[in-house]
């Protein structure tokens, strides 16, 4: 079975950049998909021993506490090995994204060169090997038929905290100076490159930025979602607003 949240589902249909309408819209539907907290979910993994996960609903206390490692253009950000009671914790790509979730924030996503330098940054001066972004291929229900979408390795990516697309993946995306993917990894190919479902028919569906793993320096790679890292958490806007508009007074 490769099926993803329901969240994620049903916004799959609004991985469109900028259109007004059809983002109100998923705002809506996403968030009635946290109210109703009952997204079915199955990982991808090579052996399935944790049916049914969910996608974990914000916690209000938790949300006006989240830590606030930094701060970049209204959004705060931390890493988790500098959070007592996180660091040393590694987890798999859902779980990642439910520590976040529960903070009101989700793994981090990194729209322009500027956020992705700093992220960068990051993990160069902690020297962490590799994190989790929420960078999500589009390979499960709800993706089919979406010619815009093929192929799957050069358009089929986004950033599951917000449902945008990820720009190609084949080309130095727009506004940028460089490539952010690898243009090497396991095959000797470039990222993008879903090496291991050669190995064992697990499909790299998420994103990871890998620290020189490849002798490669700190650069994007797809990787199976159910390998165990640390994460980096983003303020989710959407997660602090349904918080916001349900905890009257609440300082967040
Ligand atoms: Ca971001
Ligand atoms: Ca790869």
């Amino acid at each position: 079975m490769k099926t993803l949240a329901l969240a994620d589902e049903i916004s799959i249909s609004c991985v469109v950049k900028s259109e007004h309408k059809m983002r109100i819209a998923c705002l809506v539907l996403a968030t009635c998909a946290c109210v109703l907290a009952d997204p079915a979910i199955n990982e991808i993994r090579p052996v399935s021993n944790r049916p049914g996960r969910f996608l974990a609903l914000p916690n209000p206390q938790k949300c006006a506490n989240r830590p606030k490692q930094f701060f970049f253009r209204g959004h705060n950000y931390f890493y988790s090995g500098s959070v007592p009671g996180l660091s040393g914790r590694k987890v798999d790509w859902l779980d990642g994204r439910n520590i976040c979730r529960e903070y009101c924030m989700d793994l981090v996503s990194m729209e322009t060169q500027e956020e992705n330098n700093m992220i960068f940054r990051l993990i160069q001066q902690n020297d962490v090997p590799y994190i989790w972004t929420s960078g999500r291929l589009c390979d499960f229900k709800g993706c089919e038929n979406r010619a815009d979408l093929e192929p799957k390795n050069v358009f089929g990516w986004f950033w599951s905290a917000n449902r945008e697309k990820v720009q190609p993946t084949n080309r130095v995306p727009t506004g940028w100076s460089y490539n952010p993917w690898s243009q090497t990894g396991h095959k000797k190919q470039a990222q993008p490159d879903n090496a291991e479902f050669d190995i064992n028919q697990t499909t790299e569906s998420c994103l990871s930025i890998l620290n020189n793993v490849y002798n490669d320096g700190i650069a994007w790679h797809d990787v199976a979602c159910y390998h165990e890292k640390p994460i980096v958490c983003e303020d989710s806007e959407e997660l602090l607003n349904y918080v916001a508009s349900t905890n009257r007074g609440i300082r967040l």
